[in-house]
């Protein structure tokens, strides 16, 4: 039996492997673990199916056998337990890199979501002008010491881990942005992690999707 997940029917962002979905199918993609995906409308997100998978009524979703997980963060933390290559097997290394992977949802994601937010719900408020620059602030000085973490490294801690798999999909919601480019090297770490093979294999599928939904449109 092979573990289904759920994914947008058709994706707020065009394919662009922003959704969270990404950071899942990366994951089976690393360890080489085949994959079902059931597709959800927005509409069904929110249906009492759905809820009792996900109490926030999102994807993505995983399923396997009598487990059923939420969080993607969560998601591919089990994974890289089930599966060798996604987590170092030094129970100290293990320890830092899911240290990392929480880092990369907890303090870096965060200010990065504060910004999409604030522009979503804020955007024609009057104060949102003066809001704008105190939230890039945030996210500058975040990626200034991921930066200086960084350094000259391949990837966080060592082999590439989940936490760089977390991490390159975090940092990738700010692509194209002034805030990333300033920071050359995590511009090549995020470019380090979008040539790997899996990732262009997981893009692909969730691009796939988007392209044959607007095919039947
Ligand atoms: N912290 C959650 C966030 C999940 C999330 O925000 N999912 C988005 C897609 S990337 C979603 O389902 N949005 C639709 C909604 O919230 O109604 C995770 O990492 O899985």
């Amino acid at each position: 039996m092979k573990p289904t997940i759920t994914a947008f029917a058709l994706s707020p962002d065009e394919g662009k492997g922003q959704a969270r979905d990404m950071r899942v199918r990366w994951a089976f993609e690393e360890v080489g673990q085949p994959y079902d995906v059931r597709l959800v409308s927005f509409a069904e997100m929110k249906e009492r199916a759905h809820l009792a998978l996900h109490p926030f009524g999102q994807i993505p979703t995983y399923e396997d056998g009598n487990l059923a997980l939420f969080e993607s963060g969560a998601i591919v933390f089990h994974i890289a337990q089930l599966h060798p290559g996604l987590l170092p097997s030094d129970i100290n290394a293990r320890a830092r890199a899911v240290g990392w992977m929480f880092a990369a949802l907890n303090t870096i994601e965060p200010t990065i979501l504060e910004a999409e937010a604030a522009e979503y719900l804020e955007g024609d408020k009057p104060w949102y002008a003066d809001r704008v620059p105190l939230i890039e602030a945030r996210i500058r000085m975040r990626f200034g010491e991921l930066s200086t973490w960084l350094g000259d490294s391949e990837w966080l801690d060592g082999n590439f881990s989940a936490a760089d798999l977390l991490m390159v999909t975090v940092l990738r919601r700010l692509e194209g942005s002034a805030i990333l480019q300033e920071q050359a090297n995590l511009l090549d770490y995020v470019e380090r992690g979008v040539q790997r093979p899996a990732y262009q294999r997981a893009f692909a599928a969730q691009l796939a999707v988007f392209e044959e939904a607007t095919r039947s449109i």
